[in-house]
């Protein structure tokens, strides 16, 4: 019986009256008493007063309470009413803390560090097979008018561009049905973060409410998680309040399986525009528990984005420099698991050529009054990247960034105590033990799936060799080509300049991909996946496009490409471009197309190279003739299908741009 002994803290003369120490409550101290291996001790007793005038007892385990701003401690008061976690801790995102919470983590079960002596302090994890990437069907938007969120589709059409849920099904569903009591027995992690540079002029604060330890290590990885925010945000700024539970409250019903406690079967995640709010129940997942990651930084942002004049997009940003020595800086959005991180880190296959990386899957744009152009931030801190494919002939930047403080999620462990993925395999020998994603033993080579598709690796931004001197910018970098692309094996030529802006946005309305495994999606059905933003509006798409078309009314805007490295032969079904560090030769058109070199000619779906005029020295066959075409039959239909579903999607809510480009772009295939 240590907790009375150890008596309440010596507390600060500032507390207020709404704030008093008190000794820790008797309920703790049994709990405690019963499983002091599992239930952590709560270091002293605080009363918040609530909203509603209760005065709310809370354990606090860790961090000052009393430093906290008042609206702070309301928000955290109402979920713990809400949720009822055992205890609070207060987390600071020190080194301490994470290796703290690491090794409770190991002790578990839930990570292995790797003893490999190529890794210094990683981690792999592995996931109930239940809960292994984001959960686009059980994510929505809440807002009290349907159109808010989603577009007026046509007559029994069955939305795609988002979901809807009325803030009283929300309300039922969430507040009532799933999280009542849904941290019982579990401590909450109170995560202060910032996505951008802390207190930057393009920056916004977030704080995350969790009740998983793996989420709170994440989240110092892929976030900014700073004391300091405390300070700031009682002074003037806002913050965007991110609720997260596992919805497995204590004790559990059954074992987790991977010691990967999960609710699969409850999962949903809601995102309130109007309140900066996300309410996230049942999984452990990326974008489905990372909340500053898709939830916050694309869904809430893009409306925040609307509201205050710039755009949250799922880009990534780098820099490339020439053999003269001048920099350009360009975004790309490319559907998930369709190479952004490759791009972002790419190696250049042409020699001369520089290549830095800022950020590889989201992008804040704001146009700068300074420089007159518009610019861009990287809002997270690190890499929540596919691991599968990643290898040092693809990309040895991020595989090199993941030797330390890094953790996988779903990859393989080999015997030697490293990890193994599927395209390791020229570094990795065959035969070599592993234990696959699911804990069963395997070799390599032996033709079973070691790692899930959709493993990742949460690597910390500062390890990357070729991250961007101005990465934390906090003005951002100034953006001078805007890339849309996507998996396209039929039909859509390696690259093609937009004629204008407008058509630029049609384009990017028209993106479709290869569905991937970052999702629920199976097979390689083609998809639409406009702007690359398909499950990351968060408002209406027809809107949205508006606010795109409006952008270049206001103020001057990048010019637009399009680009597929991924079009395959038609004869033996093999990618007709070799892809990753040949990339270069792309951007070295589009870089040249930006310095007005004559070496586009006129098409019906935009401007294409002209014969020649992209390098391929050195590549040795490449059939440029076919990686180039444009066949008629295929684009008469791809037209009609697009039309059909932005008609279908979009109904009356399409600006009537979009419809002029649509028959614009009709009129000139039907004259190829
Ligand atoms: P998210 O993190 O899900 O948003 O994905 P991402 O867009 O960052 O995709 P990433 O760069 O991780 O690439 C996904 C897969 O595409 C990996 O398996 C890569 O190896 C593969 N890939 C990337 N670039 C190329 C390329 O130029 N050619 C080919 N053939 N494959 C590529
Ligand atoms: C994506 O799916 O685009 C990702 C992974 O970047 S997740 O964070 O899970 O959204
Ligand atoms: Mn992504």
């Amino acid at each position: 019986m240590t907790i009375y002994e150890a008596g309440p803290r010596v507390r600060s003369e500032n507390q207020s009256d709404k704030f008093r120490v008190l000794p820790p409550s008797v309920a703790i101290d049994e709990r405690t008493r019963h499983n002091s291996m599992t239930y952590p001790m709560a270091e002293y007793d605080v009363y918040q007063t609530l909203d509603d005038g209760e005065d709310l007892r809370i354990s606090v385990m860790k961090g000052e309470w009393n430093e906290l701003p008042d609206r702070a401690r309301r928000f955290i008061g109402k979920y713990v009413k809400l949720l009822n976690p055992l205890a609070v801790y207060l987390c600071d995102g020190s080194e301490d803390e994470a290796t703290e919470v690491a090794d409770k983590l190991v002790e578990r079960g839930l990570l292995f560090p790797l003893t490999n002596p190529k890794f210094e302090n990683c981690y792999l994890c592995r996931t109930d097979p239940a809960d292994v990437a984001r959960v686009e069907g059980k994510t929505f938007l809440v807002t009290n008018d349907r159109y808010d969120s989603v577009p007026h589709t046509a007559e029994d059409v069955v939305g795609e561009l988002g979901r809807w849920m009325s803030t009283e099904t929300a309300t039922k569903e969430m507040l009532r049905d799933r999280m009542p009591n849904s941290m019982k027995g579990r401590v909450m992690y109170v995560i202060p973060f910032s996505m951008g540079p802390i207190g930057g002029p393009m920056s916004k604060f977030g704080i995350q409410l969790t009740d998983y330890n793996y989420v709170v290590l994440s989240m110092r990885i892929m976030t900014r998680v700073d004391p300091c925010i405390w300070k700031k945000i009682s002074k003037d700024s806002d913050f965007v309040q991110c609720i997260h539970t596992i919805g497995v409250p204590r004790p559990l019903p059954k074992k987790p399986i991977s010691h990967w406690p999960c609710n699969p079967e409850r999962v949903l995640v809601l995102h309130e525009p109007k309140h900066k709010r996300v309410l996230s129940y049942g999984s452990g997942y990326g974008g489905n528990s990372l909340l500053g990651k898709k939830c916050f930084a694309l869904r809430i942002a893009s409306t925040l984005a609307r509201d205050e004049g710039w755009l949250a997009e799922h880009m990534l940003i780098m820099s490339i420099t020439n053999p003269a020595g001048k920099e350009y800086f360009i975004c790309a959005a490319f559907p998930s698991a369709c190479g952004k991180t490759n791009l972002a880190m790419l190696c250049p296959n042409l020699p001369g050529w520089k290549a830095r990386c800022v950020g590889d899957d989201i992008a804040w744009l704001k146009f700068n009054e300074k420089t007159g152009k518009l610019h861009a931030i990287n809002p997270e801190a690190g890499f929540f990247g596919v691991a599968p494919g990643t290898s040092s002939k693809t990309n040895p930047h991020a595989l090199d960034a993941c030797m330390k403080n890094t953790i996988f999620t779903n990859v393989g462990l080999t015997e030697d105590g490293g990890i193994f993925w599927e395209g390791l395999e020229d570094e990795i020998p065959a035969g070599t033990k592993v234990t696959n994603w699911m804990g069963e033993h395997c070799q390599v080579g032996d033709g079973s799936r070691i790692a899930h598709p959709n493993s990742r690796f949460c690597a910390p931004a500062e390890n990357c060799k070729i991250i961007h001197d101005k990465w934390q910018d906090p003005e951002g970098v100034p953006i001078d080509a805007i890339i849309f692309g996507g998996r396209r094996p039929r039909g859509v030529p390696l690259v093609f300049e937009a004629r204008d802006w407008d058509h630029g946005v049609f384009v990017g309305a028209s993106l479709k991909s290869e569905a991937t495994a970052a999702a629920e999606h199976t097979g390689k059905k083609i998809m639409h996946d406009p702007m690359a933003m398909r499950p990351f509006f968060g408002y209406n798409f027809g809107q949205y496009l508006r606010h795109w078309l409006d952008m270049n009314k206001k103020h001057p805007m990048p010019r637009i490409f399009h680009v597929n490295w991924f079009r395959k032969d038609i004869n033996t079904g093999k990618f007709l471009w070799p892809g990753f560090g040949d990339n270069i030769r792309v951007l070295d058109w589009i870089c040249r197309r930006l310095e007005g070199e004559d070496i586009a000619e006129s098409s019906p779906i935009g401007l294409i190279p002209k014969p020649n005029s992209i390098d391929t020295s050195g590549l040795g066959d490449i059939d440029m003739e076919q990686l180039m075409s444009i066949p008629k039959d295929y684009w008469k239909e791809d037209m009609e299908e697009t039309r059909m579903y932005l008609e279908n999607q979009v109904g009356i809510d399409l600006p009537r741009e979009i419809r002029k480009q649509l028959d614009q772009q009709e009129d000139r295939i039907e004259n190829i």
